[in-house]
């Protein structure tokens, strides 16, 4: 009988579930941040991560994995929580260093939902071997010697929020979990806050470049076929149709942010998505699209005319930006200072824009280039970070930007301009390389693709 579900299994596969994937890090990467996180936690602290769906009570989104469980486990499904603790966690007599705890799975959820991993599949991509169900350990004794909770915060799509200090966005404190936790222990201190993993976070390892570099390959490959049909396109959305359907035909799970499509006046709003306007002949279509790939985000702008030639005044403008980013990206080295990218940037489009008579001086920098121009990119697109001196490992955006909205106080020749160019660079020993330089972005290269 054995022998006959051996073969019936070789000959038609078990497809149970897809997990892990062949490309993710082995377990002894998730092991090592673990420990490196271990290092730099204080005594008397309790790390702890939750799976997505402890956030957000929408069952309707599609599930994506909590950023930090992702780094530290690999584990990508709902219902989880990691525990990490340096003074060890007595469970039966035996010091913990690390718990994940799950869900374990009934019938009807297999049924409805597919089966997850079993504790020793998980065992053996995460490398965690202190894996319990929920509801077979007493987990108020895991916390009698802990003074704070250290509590990652969901930050996916935050925008720049949890870096900022402690979280605006803070985990349900009233879930089950801490209901009992507060009663049995009053005096433990609630601190939520990336602290700790962004100083591991933000320095990729090579299987993170790896996935990266994938994430943006595929959206690259994207760009270019928008660009490519171009003249095609009568409405924003035929766009935002093309690059995501683009993105997931190429292996992409997700977007990494809402698709910002604006053609016109709209390519003058920063975070348009609508993306449901006529596309008017000769005008500039602004695209800020992103695939992420196994969690980790690309996020790249690309602004071209709808008719595939630049005008005089988008000529003007898009070389402006152009020459922003390129000496921007320059610039980029490690040791730099974060904040440094965005001043280089930035005196290149104010003595432009001074020199156009577009603004008077430097204090008016911020009207037309509203925005700053990087942050940092991994499993979130923007991504927690130190946001101090760039190291190697790092990878940041470069995306400055020039946007006249109708009805700006210059000449009626540069409204409805709005340029944004955006690359991913990846900062190395001495120098950084970008890992998005095969999309186009001279105007004669933009122009050759259109035609
Ligand atoms: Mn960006």
């Amino acid at each position: 009988m054995i022998i006959y579900l051996l073969l019936f299994n070789l000959l038609f596969g078990i497809d149970n579930y897809s997990y892990p994937f062949p490309d993710n890090p082995p377990p002894e990467v998730y092991k090592n941040r673990r420990q490196e996180l271990l290092k730099i936690l204080n005594n008397n602290v309790a790390y702890l991560a939750f799976s997505s769906d402890f956030y957000s009570d929408n069952k309707n989104d599609k599930f994506r994995q909590n950023s930090d469980i992702l780094y530290y486990t690999g584990f990508p499904y709902s219902k989880a929580i990691l525990i990490l603790n340096k003074d060890g966690i007595n469970i039966d007599g035996e010091l913990k260093y690390e718990i994940l705890l799950v869900e374990k799975q009934d019938n009807m959820d297999i049924k409805w939902n597919g089966k997850r991993p079993s504790k020793n599949e998980i065992k053996d991509f995460s490398g965690i071997n202190n894996i319990y169900w929920f509801n077979e350990v007493d987990y108020n004794d895991f916390f009698n010697d802990i003074i704070e909770f250290n509590i990652a915060p969901y930050t996916k799509g935050s925008n720049f929020l949890p870096y900022a200090g402690s979280s605006v966005i803070p985990v349900e404190l009233d879930i089950d979990f801490f209901k009992s936790i507060k009663d049995s222990h009053p005096f433990i201190v609630y601190d939520i806050d990336l602290r700790y993993s962004k100083q591991l976070r933000e320095v990729k390892d090579d299987y993170e470049i790896k996935l990266l570099k994938k994430a943006v390959n595929i959206s690259v490959a994207s760009h270019k076929k928008v660009i490519k049909n171009i003249k095609n396109i009568n409405y924003e959305y035929e766009i935002e149709g093309m690059i995501e359907g683009e993105f997931k035909k190429l292996g992409a799970e997700n977007t990494a942010y809402n698709s910002i499509i604006g053609a016109g006046i709209n390519s003058c709003v920063l975070h348009y998505t609508d993306n449901r306007a006529k596309v008017n002949k000769g005008k500039l279509i602004l695209f800020d699209c992103g695939a992420e790939y196994h969690g980790y985000a690309s996020d790249i702008t690309r602004t071209v005319p709808s008719n595939g030639k630049f005008s005089k005044e988008q000529t003007i403008i898009y070389n402006i930006v152009l020459e922003a980013q390129n000496r921007a990206i320059e610039y980029c080295k490690e040791g730099i200072k974060f904040s440094e990218i965005d001043s280089v940037a930035r005196f290149v489009i104010d003595s432009a824009l001074i020199d156009l008579g577009l603004i008077k001086n430097n204090a008016q920098s911020r009207l037309y280039f509203p925005h700053g121009t990087s942050h940092y990119l991994g499993l979130d697109v923007h991504d927690v970070a130190t946001y101090d001196r760039l190291k190697a490992g790092n990878c940041v955006t470069v995306e400055p930007g020039i946007y006249i909205p109708e009805g700006s106080d210059c000449d009626k020749k540069w409204w409805n301009i709005g340029v944004r160019i955006e690359d991913d660079i990846l900062i190395t020993k001495n120098s950084c390389q970008v890992l998005s330089i095969d999309l186009p972005k001279e105007i004669k290269d933009l122009e050759e693709m259109m035609k």
